[in-house]
């Protein structure tokens, strides 16, 4: 039996990859050049015509814009778009909203990357005003407090997408749907670990650029068929992947 195939698309550049500073659950919108390259990976979707049957996507704005667009694009109904908290960035802490150059700065590169990369670095909790105030944002309202930890290391987000994955993609996939997540940095970065199985040096080393599709077909048995899947335009992905890694100066 044919297997359906798995689009991950991290939403385009928002105000805050712009400005070079840690989001997590700052819900900040999209630049116009992250709305263009929205557009242009979801446009790579449609023309390399991958029949769309799902659409899930994080409820922060920066992804919920990025999934309108790819909808709109791939002629999929808006309304059919799922949205599903556990797919929301990883929980930044007390870096949430700060620059990343000055925190690799003021902590040095080995820590910076510990909070940023590895797989157990937990940046420090946020303080109660900050977990207030990001409560607050509109994207937030009516879901569980989960959706808003005071701070998560990846393999938190990993726990939380596992069960996601099982429950809301797999079986899809098996009866022949093709789906697209639309999510973030690192909460695709778990959901990469999860299908590929990754150490944690592999999952170390995974950066994923905003707005370039990469797909993954599967063995019967959801074993991704190439390790890592393959992006539809390699070269320029892996590029932006590169630069991704380099923020903040490393
Ligand atoms: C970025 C990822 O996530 O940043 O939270 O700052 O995908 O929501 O823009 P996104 C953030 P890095 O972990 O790559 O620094």
């Amino acid at each position: 039996e044919e297997m359906g195939r798995l689009v991950l698309l991290r939403h385009g550049e928002s105000v805050a990859n712009a400005n070079g500073l840690f989001t997590g659950a700052l819900d900040v919108p999209l630049t116009p050049a992250g709305i263009r390259e929205s557009l242009g990976g979801a446009e790579l979707v449609a023309t390399a015509g991958v029949a769309i049957a799902a659409i899930f996507s994080s409820p922060l704005r920066r992804a919920r814009t990025s999934a309108t667009i790819a909808a709109a694009s791939l002629d999929f109904d808006l309304e059919g778009v799922e949205f599903d908290w556990r797919l929301i960035e990883r929980s930044y802490g007390a870096l949430t909203g700060q620059s990343k150059a000055d925190v690799l700065h003021r902590y040095g590169s080995q820590q910076f990357r510990h909070w940023r990369r590895s797989v157990t670095g937990m940046p420090p909790r946020m303080s109660e005003a900050l977990h207030r105030r990001l409560a607050a944002q509109a994207s937030f309202h009516g879901l569980p407090s989960e959706a808003l930890p005071y701070t998560e290391s990846l393999r938190d987000v990993i726990t939380r997408l596992g069960p996601f994955v099982s429950e809301r993609v797999f079986p899809r996939l098996r009866t022949g749907e093709s789906i697209l997540l639309v999510a973030h940095g690192n909460s695709l970065r778990a959901v990469c670990a999860i299908l590929d199985k990754l150490d944690d040096d592999e999952i170390a080393d995974l950066n994923i650029p905003t707005g370039h599709p990469l797909v993954y077909d599967f063995t019967p048995e959801l074993t991704p068929v190439a390790r890592g899947g393959r992006y539809l335009d390699e070269e320029s992905a892996l590029a932006a992947a590169a630069e991704v890694a380099a923020q903040g100066g490393t």
